[in-house]
């Protein structure tokens, strides 16, 4: 027992990680060294997670977006993410697969968490996506897209759906897969 370093993470828990991500045993035992230097409770609660994420976004206001992010991860609604939310949001969010990062887009724009999106919800995320864009980068977007109402109506009218349906996963992924502008505007990246 000379190697304190992977006895961390319970066997049960690795079991389960190394099934549902695409991580192995060695790289998620040195994840789980990283969170615990990094969160000594061995949770994150929604301040430190914004705080995470202003650090990304340095010209912008990343704390609404954060906070959807936050709600998205946190799967089991308990308000902290826990590790094994912590990687399964790193294996979606850092995957090469589109399809798993558009399931967590669906999660992300599904904001009570009811399966379906509806307009209200496309126009919240819209708002919160809008505030990650640098003020002089908003001055320079297209006329079409340059307030977060106009971005929702836009990304809302590639679905072809009325003011009062619904959005269902399926049709979500189908449709930002289908519209590469839907796709540009489900998410703001901003350029490293
Ligand atoms: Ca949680
Ligand atoms: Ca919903």
């Amino acid at each position: 027992m000379g190697n304190a370093k992977s006895g961390a993470v319970s066997k049960e828990l690795l079991q389960d990680l190394k099934l549902n991500t695409k991580f192995t045993e060695a790289e998620i035992a040195q994840w789980y060294g990283n969170f615990q230097k990094q969160c000594p409770t061995g949770r994150i609660s929604p301040a430190e997670f914004e705080a995470i994420y202003s650090k990304f976004f340095p010209e912008s206001d990343a704390k609404t977006y954060a906070q959807h992010v936050f709600r998205s991860f946190d799967t089991n609604d308990d308000g902290t993410l826990d590790f094994k939310e912590y990687i399964v949001a790193l294996h979606m969010t850092s995957s090469g697969k589109t399809a798993l990062k558009l399931e967590w887009a669906f999660s992300l724009f599904d904001v009570d968490k009811n399966g379906y999106i509806t307009k209200a919800e496309v126009r919240e995320i819209c708002q919160a996506i809008f505030k990650l864009i640098p003020r002089d980068k908003q001055a320079e977007l297209p006329s079409d897209e340059n307030t977060p109402e106009k971005r929702a109506d836009k990304l809302w009218s590639f679905f072809e759906k009325g003011e009062n349906e619904r959005i269902a996963e399926g049709e979500f992924i189908k449709g930002v897969t289908e519209n590469k502008d839907a796709l540009r505007l489900i998410q703001y990246e901003p350029v490293m």
